[in-house]
């Protein structure tokens, strides 16, 4: 059932994430303010009888699954149990849970990387496990995997209106700009940032620089999620009856691209320097958003724009 009344309860799972946070501000933004917040400390989401008791005392209407795990692709490498385990035991809580207090709708967050490493671009819906998996994010890829096949379980089962989205590779304010664990826009921001500073020749940029992602601004990502809380039921299983969506622009670049949008925006002119030892990752990223543009959303802010906004944000908050 959609989200209507702006009285209704509704609880972030994850709200002091990149996207977390941003999902707060769009739902307060378009009026909605009975929401349901609680740290990690304050609940741990991995722990099954918390999150239970959790659930049976707040009963929320409505939920965004946004907890997560989540790191840059050196991080899924050198952390492949934490990925997996922690990601499985958090939806596995959170999906029983709210299927038990009979939630109307959640929204669930998947990602890109569940895609066959090896699939035709752009990547539609239907091609999830129709291949192979990237090796450097596997763990996490199986995680969000079982997490998006348990939400059409219990569609299928126990009809709940459970979605699950599939998000590119998102930045934004707020993000993680820590060199080792972070995506690979906020750090390469910090790093041309650092450069600038400190008057250095050359950045380092991991790989070759020619895989190809598509990058989501944050803050349209969490506009999507407010959206699709509000589809009527009917359309939104007419546009996806196997409950998943891509959430994207519906264009990438490469990472020497970004590496000169970057350097344009931060204004530095240091060389680029490829170090190979570190890995490329998936070849390419680039989704289908035929199903989200046929509900009506298109993602609004440009990657220039994006970068010019996070990048304030950055100079603000962490230079
Ligand atoms: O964003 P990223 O860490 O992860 O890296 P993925 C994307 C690409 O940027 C890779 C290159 O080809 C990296 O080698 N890269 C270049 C860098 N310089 C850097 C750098 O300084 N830092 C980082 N981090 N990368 C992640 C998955 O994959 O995407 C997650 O591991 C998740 O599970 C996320 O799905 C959205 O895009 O390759």
């Amino acid at each position: 059932m959609h989200l209507e009344n702006a009285n209704a309860k509704i609880y972030v799972a994850g709200h002091r994430g990149l996207l977390g946070s941003a999902i707060v501000r769009q739902l307060r933004c378009a009026g909605f303010q009975n929401l349901i917040l609680r740290t990690s400390k304050d609940l741990d989401l991995r722990d099954q009888s918390a999150t239970d008791i959790f659930f049976e005392a707040e009963r929320p209407d409505f939920v965004v699954l946004a907890a997560a795990r989540v790191g840059g692709i050196l991080a899924n490498d050198q952390y492949p149990a934490d990925f997996i385990c922690d990601n499985l035991s958090i939806q596995n809580n959170v999906l029983q849970a709210a299927t038990r207090v009979h939630v109307r709708r959640l929204v669930f967050l998947g990602s890109t990387c569940i895609y066959p490493r090896e699939a035709p671009q752009p990547l539609k819906e239907s091609y999830l496990l129709s291949g192979p998996l990237e090796e450097t994010n596997r763990w996490y890829a199986v995680a969000k995997i079982a997490g998006v096949t348990q939400c059409q379980a219990l569609r299928r089962q126990h009809r709940c209106d459970f979605v699950s989205l599939m998000a590119t590779n998102l930045y934004g304010p707020g993000d993680n700009f820590d060199l080792q664990t972070s995506h690979v826009l906020p750090a390469l921001l910090r790093k041309f940032h650092e450069a600038r500073v400190l008057e250095q020749p050359e950045v380092i940029v991991w790989g070759s620089g020619k895989p190809r992602r598509e990058f989501l601004f944050s803050e349209d990502m969490a506009e999507a999620c407010v959206f699709v809380l509000q589809v009527p039921e009917e359309e939104l299983h007419r546009v996806a009856p196997d409950g998943l969506l891509n959430v994207g622009t519906g264009q990438d670049v490469s990472i020497n691209e970004l590496c000169g949008m970057l350097r344009d925006i931060v204004d530095t002119r240091c060389a680029l320097v490829h170090d190979r030892s570190k890995p490329d990752g998936t070849p390419q990223k680039l989704v289908d958003v035929t199903r989200m543009q046929t509900l009506g959303w298109t993602a609004p802010t440009p990657l220039p724009l994006g970068i010019e906004k996070t990048y304030a944000w950055y100079q603000k908050h962490c230079a």
